[in-house]
């Protein structure tokens, strides 16, 4: 035994299952629960330590050595179990394999190459909304907008063919349930694995790609050596695994926000600059991606608790995002807070590469809303999509009144 062993601190024991339904639906209990307990706790079930406090969420996330990706940030431990499609190239790997996947896709989609966007996307946004409300002023806010607007702009843009676009949302709620236990939630879409997969493999192929999207932007990367030709294609699956229902979660939840707080409804109207801001105060409040796991890379001791080599540890980012210690009154969506720090894009090496383009699609929904829309309220209960990873809305049942 170790001297870190011998004079470890034996963590408290929770037998809860967060991929439970229940808990899926409505998280905040157990997060509650969970950062009360410790700094660490180990779940018995899953034989697994996790971290719900933001300080230890936040150190998991900034220790890319001691806390590796390559074996997975699913509960699978790809070093004895065999990974149900190739690995990431970014989210799966740790340098320096991760290094030059991660500088390509960082390139392509950075503030600066996504100004060209900028102009169609408002557009897009404006358009969109003008076509839902001309239909009426009740509609189901998670479909009409918080999905349709990214799959109009988003797929354009990483240069995908028209056909089978009605499989971005089925693919990344597999995906994202597969980072979870195998329950019936993965084996409902068990019988889709094979489909959906060779589908999404079969765009990322450069003959399906347009000339000027991502999706070439990352072949061209192979051109010029800085990524191999084996690896474009997986880089291209990174954009359409993570890029769609991530910002769709996103958008629902800036939409459940202002719907449930008209008054920052009103100061973002008046406001127009506080958009980027609310966008990421709804993901720190809502935190759209909930969780992923590490491997530890050797006995790692966290405030006295030994996580053992090659054991799984399960971050808790929407309950780091709510940690009291933290965040001041954090259960409130709250305009005037800096929601800066916040760890639902992630931290660290692996953060979010994505996130200028989520902050983008926001900002033109947002803005197109702001434009046409007074006030926007609830008309009955949201109903959630239970997810091994996300926070996700089925529906959003909204009303809105229109600006004179
Ligand atoms: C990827 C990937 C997939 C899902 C999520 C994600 C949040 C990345 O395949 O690289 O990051």
């Amino acid at each position: 035994m170790t001297e870190a062993l011998e004079r470890a601190v034996m963590p408290p024991v929770s037998d809860a299952d967060p991929f439970a339904h229940e808990v899926l639906l409505d998280p905040e209990p157990l997060h509650r629960a969970l950062r009360e307990a410790g700094p660490v706790v180990y779940l018995s079930r899953y034989d697994v330590h996790a971290l719900a406090r933001y300080e230890q969420v936040r150190a998991a996330l900034m220790d890319w050595q001691n806390f590796e990706s390559g074996a997975g940030v699913g509960l699978a431990h790809f070093r004895h179990e065999e990974p149900w499609r190739p690995l990431s190239l970014l989210l799966e790997a740790d340098p320096p394999r991760h290094d030059a996947p991660r500088r390509v896709l960082r390139e392509i989609v950075a503030p600066r190459a996504l100004r060209r966007l900028r102009e169609t996307w408002h557009t897009a946004a404006e358009e969109l909304v003008d076509q839902v409300l001309a239909e009426g002023t009740e509609f189901d806010g998670c479909t009409v907008l918080a999905e349709a607007f990214p799959l109009r702009v988003f797929p354009d843009a990483v240069g995908i063919g028209p056909d089978g676009r009605e499989n971005l949302l089925p693919f990344g709620n597999m995906n994202f349930n597969a980072f979870g236990p195998r329950n019936d939630l993965v084996k409902a879409d068990a019988h889709r694995v094979g489909e959906l997969l060779a589908w999404v493999n079969a765009q990322c192929a450069r003959e399906a790609l347009s000339e000027d999207g991502f999706g070439a932007q990352v072949w061209a990367a192979a051109d010029r050596g800085d990524l191999t030709y084996d690896q474009a294609p997986l880089v291209v699956r990174s954009l359409l695994a993570a890029g769609v229902d991530t910002t769709v979660q996103g958008l629902a939840a800036c939409l459940y926000a202002f719907a449930t707080h008209p008054d920052a409804w009103g100061r973002l109207r008046e406001r127009p600059e506080l958009t980027r801001a609310a966008f990421d105060e709804a993901v720190r409040w809502q935190s759209p991606v909930q969780t992923f796991f590490r491997t530890a890379t050797t006995d790692v001791t966290i405030t006295g608790t030994v996580v053992p080599a090659g054991t799984k540890i399960l971050m808790f980012l929407g309950a780091a995002n709510r940690d009291p210690a933290r965040w001041t009154d954090p259960d409130r969506f709250d305009l005037t807070r800096d929601p800066s720090g916040h760890v639902g894009f992630g931290m660290g090496i692996h953060q979010c590469v994505g996130q200028h383009v989520a902050r983008l699609e926001a900002e033109a929904l947002l803005a197109a809303l702001a434009r046409r829309v007074e006030r926007i309220e609830l008309t009955g209960t949201p109903h959630r999509h239970p997810n091994n990873t996300l926070r996700a809305w089925s529906s959003l049942p909204l009303r809105v009144q229109l600006a004179a």
